[in-house]
């Protein structure tokens, strides 16, 4: 059996728990993390350095880096539209998993923990505006690359769509101004179809 180290309102986590979802992979989940600690413990660190959360045990395997989790649970237990086997099709996908982490993150994680984890006075707006425009041009940006294709990594459901699906779930829940991108927005209610998606990601910010 798997096992999951992690808390339920993690991005991190949700997008391990939305791919063990997608691929019916039974699994134990572990609390851990801010108010659950655990991650600071000599045990947890010698399987996660880092002390961060999602760390994954598969048999002998264990694994962090969400993004990296992600690939080997589709690669490891999906089939050959959730991890690609089309290398052109694959290396597409890849590319938005990469810019999530790269770009998107950066922006989002003061987004976020300004708004929905900082007390307003205790905000730095500056900050958070800088942020919230950036992340509308990077939102544009997506919207433009779902120009005539359904999903990330073309017409099927893929790898691809589950960390971004998570991020832009989280900037479309934020109580800020959005410009309106029709692509993102069907892409986003095909995500909301699957049963996946709604459990583990479509959640209150908290
Ligand atoms: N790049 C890492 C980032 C991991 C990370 O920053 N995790 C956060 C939660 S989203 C964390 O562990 N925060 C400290 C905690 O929960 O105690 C990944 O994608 O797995």
């Amino acid at each position: 059996m798997l096992t999951l180290w992690g808390r339920t309102n993690s991005i991190n986590v949700q997008k391990v728990l939305w791919t063990l979802a997608e691929v019916a992979t039974p699994f134990e989940l572990v609390n851990a993390g801010r108010e659950f600690g655990l991650v600071d413990t000599p045990q947890y660190l010698a399987m996660n350095p880092n002390g961060k959360v999602p760390t994954l045990r598969d048999g002998e395997l264990v694994l962090w880096e969400s993004n990296a989790i992600v690939r080997y649970l589709c690669a490891r237990y999906g089939d050959a539209t959730l991890y690609p086997t089309d290398l052109a099709v694959r290396a597409d996908g890849e590319r938005w998993m990469d810019w999530c982490v790269s770009t998107v993150t950066p922006e989002m994680t003061p987004l976020f923990f300004g708004l929905i984890r900082t007390p307003p006075e205790q905000r730095n707006q500056t900050e958070i505006n800088a942020a919230a425009i950036a992340m509308n041009e990077l939102a544009g940006m997506v919207d433009a690359a779902l120009d005539g294709r359904d999903y990330l990594a073309g017409s099927a459901f893929s790898m691809a769509d589950i960390p971004l699906g998570c991020y832009i779930y989280r900037w479309s829940a934020l109580p800020i101004e959005r410009s309106r991108y029709p692509n993102l927005e069907a892409w986003q209610a095909r995500l909301a179809e699957r049963d996946a998606f709604r459990r583990h990601v479509m959640l209150p910010l908290r």
